[in-house]
């Protein structure tokens, strides 16, 4: 229980409304942790891998209705409108209100209800934040205790502060006919039913460290972001942070724990976090960055030795996997792991590759982040790390160059708020689609883009030093639809010109589009990628650009009156030049 009242009080009110048979405080023990586990694997939600190869493993299997994010299901409930903005469905918060109560009417008899208090971020830093998870799903309760820090140590932060953010959530009968993600950011509060999965689920990621903070951040003076947090130190043993945007399952696990190419003796990377990042000026002028999270919930698929070794040897252990296949001898695999042959499907039937792959395209890993070979000590800083550069990138097959440096910070803002992304499986509906994803905010901004950008603009008021912004393209294809760049550890090579940019050692060339690397300050030696794809990858295509641009326009004043000018004033300073060099 808990001396908190407004806590105390709330858990009544849902457990008087939703009537579970038990009530259950978690506190984080190792002891609950087992009693859990040994639970689910009673039930059959947890099946359990190879312990002697892949000890404290296990396998759930979700929904097969239940595997990603449901965009077209989740809701911002503000009291107008306008301010959930046209990148959020809305819903008025009173009908919302409304509905989920009608759903979470005795939604747990026969189920015990669990109480998990959590901090997002360090547990002694000022710049996290903690809520509260009320759940019937023993599975959200272990994920959390991996991917937060979850149990006493938060409860007693909650305790001492006297607020935290209230998250409900009900797996109710996994209907998608009965299924919405709703949040309330004037209420901070957050109200989830009908999904067992990821971020409509662990309500820590997602709902809170981004809509909700995001809301939060906005009115406080800070950033919440979708973004991963990397330090990429140099032989000479200098550390610089950057901090990437890229939207879901294209790359930000990959880059934020990369293993640098063999030429790179010497250098090491450091991960701080893969999917989240919160930001606030320091008093340097900087922005410094904590990462929310306390572990991985990455992309299983195409996690190999060769993309993302890292990875790989974070999951040996104690790691949860959901909608993986299974090998002979009852280990975890996914298109793209290299060795082991799959016997059994995401489903639980006999792999057949006529019927599908083995793994679901967003099937997920969930590991500590203190497994990872790469974990940075600094994960665990009160004031985060310092801000070197700020880098988005969507996945483009055309168009877009490997590497570009945006004019000025509002030129950046423009850059982040122009990036599009070809869909991925992370959301259910369709893939492959390019679709504007800008700052890779599209599915997590808990307010209107419009009030989001002027926020950004708003930095260069409130932070003397800001990092200069990047954008990147890891995802262009020839004409055989072959990728040119190699990526996955190969990507160090232009953070490396990323950082020796900032240092003053190489300059950029200017462009209409932004400033653009000469090739030969790029360090090639081992890559095995001749100079005219090189080449091509680093083109401007004015005419192209132009219509890009005109499209970028179309969509920037789609968001009407709202929008600030200044990004329509950074965006005809990029037209005029075009025009200029076509
Ligand atoms: P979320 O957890 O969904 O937010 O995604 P994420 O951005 O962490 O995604 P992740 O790093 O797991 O990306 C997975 C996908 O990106 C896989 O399909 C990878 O093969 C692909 N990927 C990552 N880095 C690269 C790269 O440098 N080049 C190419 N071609 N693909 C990449
Ligand atoms: C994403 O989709 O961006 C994820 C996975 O990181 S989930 O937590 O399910 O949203
Ligand atoms: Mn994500």
């Amino acid at each position: 229980m808990t001396s908190n009242e407004i806590l105390k009080q709330w858990v009544k009110e849902v457990s008087e409304l939703t009537r579970p048979d038990n009530i259950h405080w978690c506190t984080g023990s190792a002891e609950e942790n087992k009693q859990l586990i040994d639970g689910m694997l009673e039930t059959g939600d947890f099946i359990e891998l190879n312990q002697d190869k892949n000890p404290n493993c296990y396998l759930h299997r979700s929904d097969p209705s239940d595997v990603a994010r449901v965009e077209h299901l989740t809701f911002i409930c503000t009291s107008e409108e306008e301010d959930a903005g046209p990148n959020n469905l809305w819903m008025d918060p009173v009908e919302a209100k409304a509905k989920m109560r009608d759903l979470y009417a005795g939604c747990m008899q026969g189920r015990t209800l669990y109480v998990i208090p959590y901090c997002m971020g360090p547990i002694d830093s000022p710049l996290s934040r903690c809520g509260v998870e009320i759940t019937d799903s023993p599975y959200v309760v272990v994920n959390m205790r991996i991917m937060t820090r979850m149990g006493s140590g938060a409860l007693a932060r909650i305790e001492h502060e006297g607020h935290f953010i209230k998250g409900l959530h009900s797996v109710g009968e996994l209907d998608p006919e009965r299924r919405f993600i709703m949040h309330f950011p004037e209420d901070l509060m957050i109200q989830s039913f009908g999904s067992g999965y990821g971020g409509n689920a662990l309500l820590g990621k997602k709902c809170h460290a981004l809509r909700i903070a995001s809301y939060q951040a906005r009115t406080e003076g800070w950033l919440a972001e979708h973004m991963l947090i990397v330090g990429i130190e140099n032989p000479q043993g200098e550390t610089h942070y950057i901090a990437g945007a890229f939207p879901s399952a294209c790359g930000k696990t990959n880059l934020a724990m990369l293993i640098p190419p063999a030429e790179y003796e010497g250098w090491k990377v450091w991960t701080v976090g893969d999917d989240i990042c919160w930001m606030q000026p320091g008093e340097d002028g900087r922005l410094w960055a904590v990462n929310p999270e306390a572990g991985f919930f990455g992309v299983a698929p195409g996690t190999g030795k060769s993309t993302n070794p890292n990875a790989l040897a974070s999951i040996e252990t104690d790691a949860i996997f959901t909608n993986v296949g299974v090998t002979a001898e009852n280990q975890p695999w996914w298109e793209g792991k290299d060795d082991g042959i799959p016997v059994t499907d995401w489903h639980g039937n006999p792999y057949d590759p006529d019927v599908g792959p083995a793994a679901h395209p967003n099937s997920r890993f969930t590991v500590s982040m203190k497994r990872c070979p790469s974990y940075s000590d600094k994960a665990e800083a009160q004031r985060g790390v310092p801000i070197s550069a700020i880098v988005f990138g969507g996945r483009r097959e055309r168009l877009v160059p490997l590497l570009m440096k945006s004019k000025s910070w509002e030129h950046g803002v423009l850059l982040g708020a122009s990036m599009a992304s070809e869909t991925t499986a992370a959301n259910i509906g369709a893939v492959g689609v390019v679709r504007r994803d800008p700052m890779a905010m599209k599915p997590f901004c808990g307010y209107n883009f419009a009030d989001y950008w002027a926020h950004w603009l708003s930095f260069t008021d409130r932070a003397s030093n800001l990092p200069p912004v990047f954008h990147v393209n890891w995802f262009r294809k020839d004409e055989d639809g072959k990728f040119m760049w190699p990526g996955f550890g190969e990507n160090m090579r232009v953070l490396e010109w990323v950082i020796n940019n900032i240092k003053g050692n190489v300059e950029s060339r200017d462009t209409a589009i932004g400033g653009m690397p000469y090739l030969d300050d790029i360090n090639t030696s081992g890559l095995d990628t001749d100079k005219q794809t090189l080449e091509a990858l680093l083109e401007v295509d004015a005419e192209a650009w132009l219509a890009e641009t005109e499209q970028i326009r179309e969509y920037l004043q789609s968001y009407g009156e709202r929008l600030p000018d200044q990004m329509l004033v950074e965006l005809d300073k990029v037209a005029e030049a075009l025009k200029e060099t076509s």
